[in-house]
């Protein structure tokens, strides 16, 4: 499956569960007025950001704890990392970039750089204090302890503040224990300090190689290809995360050079990301290709004992809900307490304001949370001492204390904004009415599909030529394009396991309709039927019907087009269904080769000439396929649908703020991204129309 189309390769999988987005609908403890006034909480407006200026305290070489060696982690790399795959790998990388981070929340570190080598090894260095150098009570000096002992790299007893830190929070050791080799510069002293390592053994100890005239760490290491499967970094997932860790930590500069990609001019690729405005600047990116309501998102922060909390709201014209929260920096992808406490706050803050400003009429009900969120983006980020991660990734934030605290420091956040300025809430607050009652409308086209089906002997849609088999496991279900290729597709199948939809025409786009429209529309609604799955907070991934959704369309620009609308359905409306792994694309072949008796299919072009250099180019008859339609219903069993010898792409998600811009992009308003985008990716997407 190297192939991925562009359009498609959205993406890694998360194994996140059914996101639990109503947990703002449950009342959390809500504080009266008076009791807002004895929580000991401090609420910044406009100031630059939130400090994360850490406790400062003294370094002691005996404070490093001794835990556990290194072979461990060789043996089980993943309990570690996570896993030893694409994520993994680039884990390493965010692993050593976290310990230089700590060193800047500490007050001791501004510039960053990574630097990803031809070889694929990977240099990180910074300007900070410099890994201590002076001898532990072991008998060895302190950084071969950080570099050879699990957990010993942040544990600094009382004194030190590991904010960052990350996922795994395992430290700088087990990145030397997954290198082939790791050598590490420490700049401090005024000396410069070397030692090196392979796989984890001291290759050379430490020793003094020339003098300093600054402070740092400089640490490369190449991941080691025993334990790595594939060594390739991918220079837009470090980007990403780079810039990510530079808009949650103002004020530090974040470099990143790639060495391997060899510039018309010989210069290196090389970007630099620097934000002083923060989490603000965050939510202006994620924006910056839609439409702004506010002009200049919402900001306040606050904090109480050691947890910081900073928040940044902006609205746009789109019916999307974009909100990232962090925690320490960690992305909490699952949720948690954080992000209850500010939606139940969005929520009550929003509809006081709509009932005071007589936004809501009476037939109106009160806005729900999804409602306050249509076109919201929103950027939520915590320095937390002790912070709880649960749920299956361990990227749900466990506290109960926070819940309040965000809750409290948001209320008074937003009623301040929306009092001071009431033109521009007004506008926010009447696309959440306008979102009430589409959602009110939607549901009533709802109830009605429901209670049609409770009186059909069959609930299920005609067109739907359905498998035998009713257990969801095993089952599929094809999404063809076209009612002639429908028809080859339902002749050809396997019956028992395999269900054929035929989608006629073009679905809508969801991505310029509301919810009430969305039911309206017969393909879709045909598919939700089909699925079994309902839609949007209705959605439940038990209920499937089938386990793969395969979308199977033409190879060309219309198929790409369908292809497109699907996805951004899915994405959109079912999104744990692509999450979870169960979207996949058909691989329909382009050509086909005859010679004498004997036939060939091949996929591309190159594949095409390879087959014809290696068969032989007299006497071949090459037929392209211009759609499925042309194709009999064995050939498109043999070639397409047959998993013994099918390929298929699966559709995956590496980045929800990468796949939001993406949609936003290919099917939001704007012309101009959108063509640049096409401009931009013209060499890798041939047959995308748009
Ligand atoms: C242990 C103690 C101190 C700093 C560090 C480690 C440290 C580690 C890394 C890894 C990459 N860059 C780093 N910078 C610093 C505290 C040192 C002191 O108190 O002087």
């Amino acid at each position: 499956m190297k192939d991925k189309i562009d359009e498609t390769k959205l993406i890694e999988q998360n194994d996140i569960e059914d996101d639990d987005d109503d947990e703002d609908e449950i009342p959390v403890h809500i504080p009266s007025d008076d009791e807002d006034d004895d929580d000991e909480i401090e609420i910044h407006h406009d100031v630059e950001s939130a400090e994360v200026t850490a406790v400062k305290g003294e370094y002691a070489a005996e404070q490093i704890q001794i835990l556990e060696g290194l072979e461990a982690v060789r043996m089980r790399p993943s309990m570690y990392i996570g896993s030893t795959s694409e994520r993994g790998l680039h884990h390493l990388v965010y692993e050593v970039v976290d310990n230089s981070i700590d060193e800047a929340l500490a007050g001791y570190c501004s510039k960053i750089s990574v630097t990803i080598h031809k070889d694929d090894s990977i240099t990180v260095s910074d300007n900070g204090r410099g890994i201590p150098v002076d001898m532990h009570e072991s008998g060895k000096p302190a950084i071969e302890v950080v570099l050879t002992v699990l957990h010993a790299g942040g544990k600094f007893g009382e004194g030190g503040y590991k904010v960052s830190g990350g996922l795994h929070g395992v430290g700088i050791s087990v990145v030397n224990a997954l290198s082939k080799s790791m050598s590490v510069e420490v700049r401090r002293n005024g000396k410069i300090h070397h030692i090196a390592f392979e796989r984890g053994n001291i290759t050379e100890p430490l020793q003094v190689t020339g003098d300093a005239a600054d402070t740092g760490t400089t640490v490369t290491f190449l991941p080691d290809n025993e334990i790595f499967p594939n060594t390739i970094f991918n220079y837009d997932t470090l980007k990403h995360r780079l810039r990510e860790l530079a808009f949650l930590n103002p004020g530090i500069s974040i470099t990143i050079a790639d060495e391997r990609i060899s510039q018309a001019d010989n210069e290196i690729k090389t970007e630099t990301f620097h934000f002083e405005g923060g989490i603000r600047s965050f939510v202006e990116h994620l924006n910056r290709k839609k439409e702004k309501i506010n002009p200049t998102p919402i900001y306040f922060n606050g904090k109480k004992d050691d947890t910081l909390v900073e928040i940044a709201v902006q609205y746009n014209d789109s019916y999307q809900e974009n909100v990232y929260s962090f925690v320490n920096n960690i992305n909490t992808e699952e949720g948690g307490t954080h992000l209850v406490g500010f939606k139940a706050a969005l929520t009550r803050v929003a509809n006081d304001f709509a009932r005071k400003h007589n936004l809501l009429k009476n037939s109106d009900s009160t806005l729900s949370g999804e409602d306050v969120r249509e076109g919201l983006t929103a950027v939520i980020s915590l320095k937390v001492r002790e912070p709880q991660f649960e749920g299956q990734t361990k990227t749900k934030l466990g506290n109960a204390e926070v819940r309040t605290l965000v809750y409290s420091i948001a209320i008074e956040g937003l009623s301040d904004y929306f009092e001071e300025n009431p033109a521009i809430s007004k506008m926010i607050l009447e696309k959440s009415v306008m979102a009430a009652r589409a959602r009110e409308a939607a549901r009533k086209a709802r109830e009605l599909t429901r209670r049609k089906n409770a009186l059909e002997i069959s609930s299920l849609p005609g067109k739907l030529a359905d498998c035998s088999s009713k257990e969801a496991e095993r089952t599929e279900i094809y999404l063809v394009e076209g009612d002639s290729a429908g028809g080859s597709a339902k002749q050809g199948r396997d019956r028992r396991f395999q269900a054929i939809l035929p989608l006629r025409g073009k679905i809508l786009n969801v991505e310029k309709a509301r919810l009430d429209k969305i039911f309206a529309n017969a393909e879709i609604r045909t598919m939700i039927t089909a699925f079994g799955t309902g839609i949007s907070d209705e959605f439940d991934l038990e209920k499937r019907r089938y386990d793969k959704v395969i979308i199977m369309t033409d190879a060309d620009v219309d198929g790409a087009h369908i292809r497109t609308l699907l996805l951004t359905f899915f994405y959109r409306y079912m999104r744990p269904l692509i999450e979870q792994g169960h979207v996949y694309i058909a691989q329909p072949p382009l050509y086909q080769i005859r010679k004498g008796k004997k036939h060939w299919y091949t996929y591309s072009d190159e594949e095409l000439n390879q087959k014809l250099n290696e068969v032989g180019r007299d006497g071949a008859v090459v037929q392209r396929y211009k759609g499925l339609g042309e194709m009999n219903p064995e050939q498109l069993w043999e070639t397409t649908m047959d998993p013994t010898t099918r390929t298929m792409l699966k559709v995956e998600v590496e980045n929800a703020a990468e796949a939001d811009e993406l949609f936003t992009i290919l099917m939001g308003d704007q012309v101009a991204p959108r063509r640049q985008f096409i401009e931009e990716n013209a060499l890798l997407v041939k047959n995308l129309d748009i």
